[in-house]
């Protein structure tokens, strides 16, 4: 693995403009269950995905919305792991050195803003946002739980959780600013995501069509594994600062 490592990690240096995607997988450090994780407890009867769809909110707002709310208590009390901060650093190196940095995430935990990555493309919007379905509001909650489920609006409106849900199309200008990147980028890195879900696991497809050099980065295969040029095989947690650290040396100044 070490020459992989050695690689990669001189790819980075010579970098033009780096590209990150990032699924559940590097959140599961910070304590949050990845979508493929059987639902615990109570929502042990239900499958994530039936549940992450406008149908099932419009079928049982109470039920969706009181799991999302608990999703988002939880979430408030995890904090980025070692995969977020070396992701947040490799930005502010990639930016000094002149090289563009897009980091775009699948994620709704906002744990990359909590690292300090900054300009992170939400491509599946956020637990802390709730948009009013009458009056179109949307605000940031990050108190405690909500009080009634579905949550309302002081329009009256009932409101729901700010995500983009199966079946719906993701935020146009999000998604715009993943492809462009994708499409322009030397370096392609896949934290973390099962490569499942489209669009998202599109842009890999994407920067793999135009050139780009593409590093998996995942304790299991995914269905892009074979396409992409390095696969390293374990947490993000523990191999991204490892990364970051071979190309540019750590946040503590050796080696740089
Ligand atoms: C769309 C937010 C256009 C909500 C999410 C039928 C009708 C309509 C659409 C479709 C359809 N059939 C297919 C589609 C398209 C569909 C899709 O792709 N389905 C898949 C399942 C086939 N996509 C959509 O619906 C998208 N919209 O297409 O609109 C349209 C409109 C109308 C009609 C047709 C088309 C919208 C998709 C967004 C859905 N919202 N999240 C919420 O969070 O509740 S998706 C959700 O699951 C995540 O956000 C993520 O994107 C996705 C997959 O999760 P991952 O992040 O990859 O996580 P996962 O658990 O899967 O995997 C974790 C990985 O981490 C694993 O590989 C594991 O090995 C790894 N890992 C574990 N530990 C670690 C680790 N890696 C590193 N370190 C570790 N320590
Ligand atoms: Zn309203």
């Amino acid at each position: 693995m070490i020459d992989l490592f050695d690689d990669v990690a001189q790819s980075l240096r010579t970098a033009r403009s780096i590209v990150v995607l990032t699924g559940a997988g590097i959140s599961a450090e910070s304590g949050i269950p990845t979508f493929r994780d059987a639902l615990t407890g109570l929502w042990a009867r239900f499958n994530a995905a039936e549940l992450a769809t406008l149908e099932a909110f419009a079928h049982d707002p109470e039920l969706v919305s009181r799991w999302y709310d608990q999703r988002r208590i939880q979430v408030a009390q995890c904090r980025p792991n070692a995969g977020h901060l070396a992701l947040a650093h490799l930005q502010q190196i990639a930016r000094g050195r002149g090289k563009s940095f897009t980091l775009a995430t699948q994620n709704v935990d906002r744990l990359h803003q909590a690292a300090g990555s900054t300009e992170v493309i939400e491509l599946h919007g956020s637990l802390w946002v709730w948009r009013c379905l009458d009056c179109g509001t949307e605000s940031e909650e990050r108190g405690g739980a909500f009080e009634e489920y579905p949550p309302t609006c002081p329009c009256g409106g009932i409101r729901r959780p700010g995500v983009v849900w199966f079946g719906e199309m993701l935020p146009a200008a999000a998604l715009a600013a993943a492809q462009v990147a994708a499409e322009r980028c030397d370096r392609f890195i896949s934290v973390g995501t099962s490569s499942l879900v489209y669009p998202a696991a599109g842009l890999i497809e994407q920067a793999i069509a135009a050139g780009a050099s593409v590093l998996e980065v995942n304790p299991h295969a995914t269905p892009l594994s074979d396409r992409v040029r390095w696969s390293l095989r374990g947490p993000a947690g523990e191999l991204l600062p490892r990364l970051v650290d071979a190309a540019f040396g750590s946040p503590s100044g050796k080696n740089v």
